[in-house]
């Protein structure tokens, strides 16, 4: 087939791709859509997204003007096969080039949709086609990543969920997104102007694209397990689980030994995901309650049992982990590991690691390894606040400081408290640049990010 056919095809393609996952009124009526809730799940492998201006209803008698995934903040949950070569048609109606990062997902460099980095991203009024095969079960983040852009893009509503769904055990009654943003706006519903600094903390959260707490309800005795991801640009949380007893079953994406949180609490950075399973009472009227720890403790999401259908809750199983990804070596031979040092470093609006800014200005890796290689890297926060570093197509592991044992799950972002030095874990990925930067968009875009190489 001559080239300038292909090419016909692949717009063909790209076109007939967008029609069938938008109603036709959806593309013209894309401005002036009024919508903040989260758009529904959509199961196939070809992903048609529009970036788009929009209005969201956050706020009563007020709309806020901002940036969505189909019309919605955050955008659709999409949900993808592990091992079935997805395809993303992006249209990008912005006015600013745009990219599609997938958060955690260990998929082909060249898909990890860092600007100027793994590939050049659309341009304003452009469309791009994509195809990557997610390798993992698990819940990831899709975002935009542009560096210096990030995130106004994405605090203005340009985020979203991905599930690769597993088969479902052990069996759950309830399968339940938690998508946690917080919007910074005035009380008349406008953004507050965006600006270079230390992170963009919101005062308007919402779950699911509406106003905290979510509500759910589900019939006496359930078992729910809940996805929770952090898509906010800066807000690092703890959250609380109240009335039941909550089973952390996967984090970062990938699934752990389940364990119960030491005084039902979590540290939930931005980027972080967390998947938990638990019982609800067999009574009507009972709750379960998420929440953040700010100030006096903000409820997130409010669980309730409701309804005449009871669940079958005598013989059912005790809650049980999800079974290990065989993808992720259980041992990582630390000994012949390449070494490197990555200090963050900054205040205000100043970021770096190792001394040096990110992108778009760093053009050098900070190492180069070969595939399959051990890796293990020292997290130093030298700067005076917490930060939030995220390896781009990796799961790592935490090293104890003492030792070289190791916690007892995966993580793709850390949390590193000011002061503080973290070692890791990992075996090099796939071939390519991979970006290591701050979850904390706005220090992102100071300057916060490195890459590294693999052969
Ligand atoms: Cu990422």
């Amino acid at each position: 087939m001559p080239p300038h056919s292909r090419l016909l095809d692949r717009r063909q393609w790209l076109t007939r791709a967008l029609a069938a996952a938008l109603p036709g009124s959806a593309l013209a009526q894309s401005v002036n859509l009024l919508g903040s809730r989260i758009g529904p799940s959509t199961t196939a492998q070809t992903i048609a997204l529009e970036a788009a201006p929009a209005l969201f209803d956050l706020q009563p008698h007020a709309t806020t003007p901002g940036f969505a995934f189909n019309g919605t903040a955050p955008g659709p949950v999409l949900r993808l096969r592990k091992g079935q070569p997805a395809r993303l048609a992006l249209r990008n109606a912005l006015g600013e080039p745009l990219s599609v990062h997938w958060h955690g997902m260990r998929i082909d460099n060249a898909a990890d949709g860092v600007a100027g980095l793994t590939g050049q991203p659309v341009t304003g009024g452009g469309t791009g086609e994509f195809s990557f095969t997610p390798p993992d079960y698990g819940t990831f983040i899709y975002r935009p990543l542009v560096p210096g852009r990030t995130a106004e893009l994405t605090g203005q509503g340009l985020s979203g969920v991905a599930i690769v769904e597993d088969p479902g055990l052990p069996a759950v009654d309830v399968d339940h997104v938690l998508a946690i943003s917080d919007w910074a706006l005035t009380d008349k519903g406008q953004p507050l102007p965006f600006a270079p600094g230390p992170g963009r903390l919101g005062n308007v959260v919402t779950v699911n694209g509406v106003l905290a707490p979510a509500r759910l309800a589900v019939a006496p005795g359930a078992r729910v397990r809940l996805r929770l991801a952090n898509l906010s640009n800066a807000r690092i949380m703890r959250i609380r689980f109240e009335g039941v007893r909550a089973y952390v079953v996967a984090v970062d994406g990938q699934p752990t030994d389940t364990f119960e949180p030491l005084k039902a609490t979590l540290p939930f950075g931005p980027g972080h995901r967390f998947e938990l399973v638990f019982d609800m009472p067999p009574e009507v009227g009972s709750k379960a309650m998420v929440s953040a720890l700010i100030g006096q403790g903000f409820p997130l999401a409010i669980i309730e049992t409701a309804g005449a259908g009871r669940v079958q809750t005598v013989g059912r199983p005790a809650i049980a982990p999800l079974p290990p990804n065989p993808l992720l070596s259980e041992s990582i031979k630390l000994q012949r590991a390449l070494r490197a040092d990555v200090t963050m470093q900054g205040a205000g609006a100043e970021w770096s690691i190792n001394g040096k800014k990110g992108l778009p200005q760093s053009d050098k890796p900070l190492f180069s390894v070969k595939s399959g290689s051990p890796v293990v890297l020292a997290l130093k926060n030298e700067s005076a606040v917490p930060n939030v570093i995220h390896i781009h197509g990796h799961s790592f592991r935490a090293l104890h400081p003492f030792d070289d044992g190791w916690e007892p799950y995966w993580l793709d972002t850390i949390i590193v408290p000011a002061g503080q030095t973290i070692r890791c874990a990992f075996l090099a990925g796939s071939p390519g640049l991979w970006l290591i930067g701050s979850t904390i968009l706005e220090r992102l875009d100071g300057g916060m990010s490195a890459f590294f190489e693999v052969k």
